[in-house]
């Protein structure tokens, strides 16, 4: 296990490089290139400064977070196939830096989505929260209440002159259902798995967040049964997961800790989230401190169904709250995830002893 904390760079991170370095474990970030267009080449140079500047602080740069899929690929376009060649150069470009792990994900249009990002916990601290009532609206009602400003859904990622096409990307996508969209998957993974495997660099496909259908859009990594089908339809340990403990576990049917054991022990888990939840009711959560007795995950079981099941990668602790005023990219304050990161190595630590004994 190699404990890493994602970091955003330098320009755009409020957290430095220094200050991971002396969270004790943490031996690498996780990182990515925020300048190059979905769907480019990421440059050679670019890629060895990032790496560089994270070498020269002590710590590694082995996992990336995200390269991301063009839409074409995703809606199965005719024009995919240069994207697809571009990202194996890409691949191909990482990996002579000493890449080992790429995270994307395979949802079209939106990201990760949360309703509220600051919403205050009694102690103070602040974290994220989902609301299902959130996002019943139509589309165009959420991209308006977003370009107002409004105190409707915030979706990270999405700029203004982004949000303006949101409306061609619906139709763009209007074909696509889920049958399809594991179609468009599987032409992507058939057709990267070679260069994959020659570089020695995994991927690793992170679950849909929430595990559900938003706004009518095909959702095909929500449980158990999707990352099935997903790895064996490319049947190749470079096909492989990021596993996001609070992604899937947002969906109480999913049963986190099987899922986590099952597909470790598959070898298909170079790469986890850990995160907890709370749920508020059966579809409404926060993000809750890491602590076991603080959601509703049970950490501990979730780490020791990796541990006993042969995991080797790296993993992360996912979002974290803000505490003691610091303030920033939420989700991605240093204090609550250094917290996290001790945590859950005091998890690992006690289960590899026991383990032993
Ligand atoms: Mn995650």
């Amino acid at each position: 296990m190699q404990m890493t904390l994602r970091w955003f760079g330098s320009d755009q991170d409020h957290v430095k490089l220094e200050q991971i370095r002396q969270i004790p474990g943490v031996q690498g970030v996780v990182g990515a290139l925020y300048d190059v267009p979905v769907g480019e080449v990421w440059p050679k140079e670019k890629i060895k400064t990032l790496k560089d500047e994270v070498e020269s602080a002590g710590l590694t740069l082995e996992v990336i977070e995200s390269v991301n899929i063009h839409d074409d690929i995703k809606i199965g376009l005719a024009s995919r196939d240069q994207y697809i060649e571009n990202y194996k150069q890409t691949i191909r470009n990482l990996s002579e830096i000493g890449v080992k792990v790429i995270c994307y994900n395979f949802m079209p249009i939106f990201d990760w989505l949360k309703t509220d990002l600051h919403f205050q916990l009694p102690d103070g601290s602040y974290t994220m929260k989902y609301e299902k009532a959130g996002i019943e609206k139509t589309p165009q009602e959420m991209v308006n209440e977003v370009l107002n400003k409004s105190n409707g859904v915030v979706l990270p990622g999405w700029e203004p002159e982004r949000l303006a096409h949101v409306m061609e990307l619906f139709e763009a996508y209007k074909d696509v259902n889920e049958e399809k969209l594991r179609e468009n998957f599987k032409y992507f993974m058939s057709a990267i798995i070679d260069t994959c495997q020659e570089c020695d660099v995994k991927m690793a496909i992170h679950p849909d967040d929430p595990p559900y259908s938003v706004f009518g859009l095909p959702r095909i990594v929500k449980n158990r049964e999707d990352l099935d089908w997903l790895m064996t339809s490319v049947d190749n340990p470079y096909n492989g997961i990021t596993f996001c403990t609070g992604s899937i576990g947002e969906d109480p049917a999913n049963d986190v800790v099987a899922i986590v054991g099952e597909f470790a022990k598959r070898d298909r888990i170079p790469f986890a989230h850990i995160r907890n939840i709370k749920f508020l009711n059966q579809t409404d959560h926060f993000e809750a401190p890491h602590l076991s007795s603080e959601g509703s995950l049970d950490m501990h079981a979730v780490v020791k169904a990796l541990y006993d099941n042969g995991f080797d990668g790296y993993i992360r602790p996912d979002h974290g709250r803000m505490i003691w005023g610091e303030e920033g990219r939420p989700g991605y304050g240093l204090y609550d995830r250094a917290i996290g990161a001790s945590y859950l190595q005091g998890l690992w630590e006690a289960i590899v002893k026991q383990g032993k004994d």
